[in-house]
């Protein structure tokens, strides 16, 4: 059996998900659903990054306990996720039993291997990146240093820290990188190669002292040091997978790791996380996927920059998780930022969803209810025939190249076909009207099933509504016949005004 291992990552429940983060989480859980259904076992791992500084000081800034701060806002995180249909297997906390004793055991190999030495470290920090920026890296505005990720000044921080030895996977990492497909798109790998020619790999250090921040998984050989929280956090995915409670599943499963990530963390998933791998003696993940950002007025949808679109005022304006997950899916671009706009949005969810997939449905159950009384069987038109195949095709293809949108693509061409073609034949006229009803069903279905992984809800309701079933087994074998036993209006239209983005 295929397996298949998809995460998200781990988000900083500093403050509640947004559009963003949801264009992350819906993408690896489309990919999940996908997997799922077509039989493969799949594991899916989203979850939070709950230690570091700026965990700390949210929480101070609140006066409760970083605990307790987080506990709060993990809630928010799984209402956000329930209400966009995320199937995840796990919400993994970085706060978890077993997820500390994996960063404790990585520690320890690490310290045993003697690829971790203390040392003094100064240099401008991110607290918003949790990341230092060495000189070339930052952003100077009026003569002093600034995160080019946050716009924000930088911190001096100066003390004794413990280093891991990154410098030594120089050579392994930069051949992983660029023999291998472990990273999709392949230009990002090249970004990062291009990076470690410029700048080499200096040693980074995994710990901070505990009287500056507390708030953390202390080192096992010196509790007056926390663990970094990135050291920390990537390890997860080890953690999620069942590295040390369940090693037959991680056995299983780590070969098939899929992490998609936004490109703000690509060096930490490739260089560090490689690096970290290798040196506990385990394989990279079997692919990074890197996708660019949503744009909002100009700059990267961000707390730090004022401009996120709150999840839950799409949820409404597009009447349900539906509506928004297909304009996420459509417009998901792993290779160019994308801007967001009410217009650009509107007119995705009109078109596609209410007019061309929404309105077919509609039209078919009503047409086979009226004139045929809810009964149907026929011949297969070898036009309709196909465009279902052309499209069962380009979409699978789309799929294992992990390009959503091009897959979403190839279902709505087969639905205009579908809707030109009743068009054409003008059943509503026809004393018999059974083969392109029968037909125009059959590319219904099809293309139901294959839009099933993106909108869970509305594909359940046609299925059950027409009379089929949503397997994956199903796609281009004619059902014999239909019992349509209602013609459901699954998308409202949207007008101008109200709620946007
Ligand atoms: O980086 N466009 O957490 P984070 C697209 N805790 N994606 C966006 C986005 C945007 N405008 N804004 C956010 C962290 N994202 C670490 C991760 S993993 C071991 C630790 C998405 O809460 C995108 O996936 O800052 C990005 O990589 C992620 O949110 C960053 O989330």
């Amino acid at each position: 059996m295929a397996v298949f291992y998809v995460t998200t990552p781990i988000y900083y429940p500093n403050a509640p998900p947004h559009l963003g983060h949801a264009y992350t989480t819906v993408y690896a859980d489309i990919l999940a659903r996908y997997h799922r259904l077509r039989g493969d076992e799949t594991f899916f791992l989203t979850g939070t990054d709950e230690h570091g500084l700026k965990l700390q000081r949210a929480a101070e800034k609140r006066g409760i306990h970083p605990k307790e701060f987080v506990d709060e806002m993990v809630e928010k995180y799984k209402w956000y996720w329930s209400l966009l249909d995320i199937s995840y297997d796990r919400f993994i906390r970085t706060t978890d039993e077993d997820h500390e004793e994996v960063v404790e055991w990585a520690l320890r190999e690490l310290w045993k291997k003697g690829l971790v030495y203390k040392a003094k470290y100064a240099g401008w920090y991110c607290v918003d990146c949790e990341k230092f920026y060495s000189e070339g890296e930052y952003e100077v505005v009026e003569g002093k240093p600034y995160c080019p990720i946050h716009k924000k000044p930088l911190e001096w921080l100066e003390e004794e820290t413990y280093y891991f030895k990154l410098s030594e996977f120089q050579e392994d990492v930069e051949r992983i990188l660029s023999s291998g497909d472990r990273v999709y798109p392949k230009q990002y790998a090249g970004e990062v190669l291009g990076k470690i020619r410029d700048e080499g790999l200096r040693d980074v250090s995994i710990a901070r002292p505990r009287e500056r921040v507390w708030w953390g998984i202390p080192l096992p050989w010196d509790p007056d040091y926390t663990t970094y929280v990135w050291f920390d956090a990537l390890l997860n995915y080890l953690t999620g997978a069942g590295l040390l409670r369940d090693p037959q599943r991680f056995q299983r499963l780590w070969p098939a790791a899929h992490h998609v990530i936004g490109k703000d963390i690509l060096w930490f998933h490739t260089v560090i996380w490689f690096s970290m791998l290798l040196a506990l003696g385990l394989e990279p993940p079997r692919k990074v996927l890197v996708h660019a950002f949503l744009i909002n007025r100009g700059l990267k949808m961000g707390k730090s920059a004022g401009n996120v679109v709150w999840i839950e005022d799409l949820i409404e304006r597009y009447q349900d998780s539906d509506g928004l997950r297909f304009i996420l899916a459509r417009i998901f671009n792993l290779h160019k930022d994308i801007e967001v706009s009410t217009e650009l949005f509107d007119s995705i969810y009109n078109a596609d969803l209410a007019d061309n997939y929404g309105n077919l449905v509609r039209r078919a159950g009503t047409l086979v209810r009226r004139k045929l009384s809810g009964t149907v069987e026929g011949r297969l038109d070898p036009k309709i025939d196909e465009a279902i195949r052309e499209a069962v095709k380009g979409y699978e293809e789309a799929m294992e190249a992990y390009e959503v949108s091009r897959a979403v693509e190839a279902v709505m061409g087969l639905l205009r076909r579908a809707n030109a073609y009743i068009n054409e034949t003008r059943p509503w006229e026809l004393a018999d009207p059974r083969d392109p009803l029968y037909s125009v069903l059959e590319a219904v279905r099809n293309a139901t099933i294959l839009l099933h992984p993106v909108i869970p809800k509305a594909t359940s309701r046609v299925a059950e509504a027409l009379g089929f079933t949503l397997s994956y087994e199903a796609l281009g074998v004619p059902q014999e016949s239909y019992t349509v036993r209602d013609a459901p209006i699954l998308f409202r239209k949207v007008k101008r005004g109200g709620p946007s983005p």
